[in-house]
């Protein structure tokens, strides 16, 4: 009887993990004598323990350095001023009526109109080799020989006139000019080819200045209907095909 109950304990113990719970309990109701067993190898390492609790706080830190933040936005602007006092009267105005400003831009027009005239007559001036001024003429010449009829022509085409002296100081300004061009004749704007003896300037009008050598005009050999003027200022009627300086006057 004691080796069958020690039998069914065995068989209780091996089928402890296996059997259901109420073979267990059924087990556990009887008593059973232990046997010692043999010691089991020893257990793997315990998995690492939780962590240590936080440390206490360090030390306060040192003070930080100034900020440097950029410069802020300006401000508001401010209010409006108080009202400035009245400013003085205004100048009496400069307006001319209507009628003497168009009279005045008719005398502006004039001394344009007259301006370009003589600016006209300046520049035909510098065009040429030699000349001279007086008052409001200018005397110019070439320095070349001419008939009477071609000098007529070469002044023309300068929009001029063979030189006629009209006053004592003119026909001193055509002596120094004829100086100058070291002739011993230059011509003189005066004819009597309309009527003999009777000598005008070349509009046909009688001369209101002559200056004569003495026993001249002589009409020498009946042939003489031109003029022209000797280094010393007298003039000398003369054939009109022979070549002599020509000075044109402007
Ligand atoms: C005089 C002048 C003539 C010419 C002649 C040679 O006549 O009047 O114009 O110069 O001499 C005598
Ligand atoms: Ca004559
Ligand atoms: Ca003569």
């Amino acid at each position: 009887m004691t080796l069958l109950k020690h039998h069914l304990c065995a068989a209780l113990l091996l089928m402890e993990f296996v059997l259901l719970p109420w073979l267990l309990l059924a087990a556990s109701e009887s008593s059973c004598t232990a046997f010692a067993g043999v010691p089991g190898t020893p257990g793997h390492n315990g998995s690492p323990g939780r962590d240590g609790r936080d440390g206490f706080p360090g030390p306060k830190g040192e003070k930080g350095d100034p900020g440097v933040g950029a410069q802020g936005p300006p401000g508001k602007i401010g209010p409006v001023g108080v009202v400035g006092p009245k400013g003085d009267k205004g100048n009496p105005g400069t307006g001319v009526p209507l009628s003497v400003q168009s009279a005045s831009v008719q005398l502006l027009q004039s001394d344009v109109r007259y301006l370009t005239d003589r600016l006209t007559t300046v520049e035909k001036v510098l065009g040429f080799k030699m000349f001279r001024k007086l008052g409001q003429k200018y005397y110019v010449s070439d320095g070349l020989k001419r008939t009477f009829e071609k000098a007529e022509r070469f002044c023309a085409d300068a929009g001029a006139k063979i030189v006629l002296p009209r006053s004592e100081d003119e026909n001193k300004v055509l002596t120094s000019f004829q100086a100058a061009l070291e002739s011993t004749y230059v011509y003189v704007g005066t004819t009597d080819r309309q009527k003999e003896g009777h000598f005008v300037d070349m509009n046909g009008r009688p001369l209101t200045f002559t200056n004569w050598k003495e026993n001249e005009p002589n009409d020498h050999n009946g042939a003489e209907d031109c003029t022209v003027i000797y280094k010393s200022g007298v003039w000398n009627d003369i054939n009109c095909s022979s070549e002599w300086h020509v000075v044109c006057e402007l």
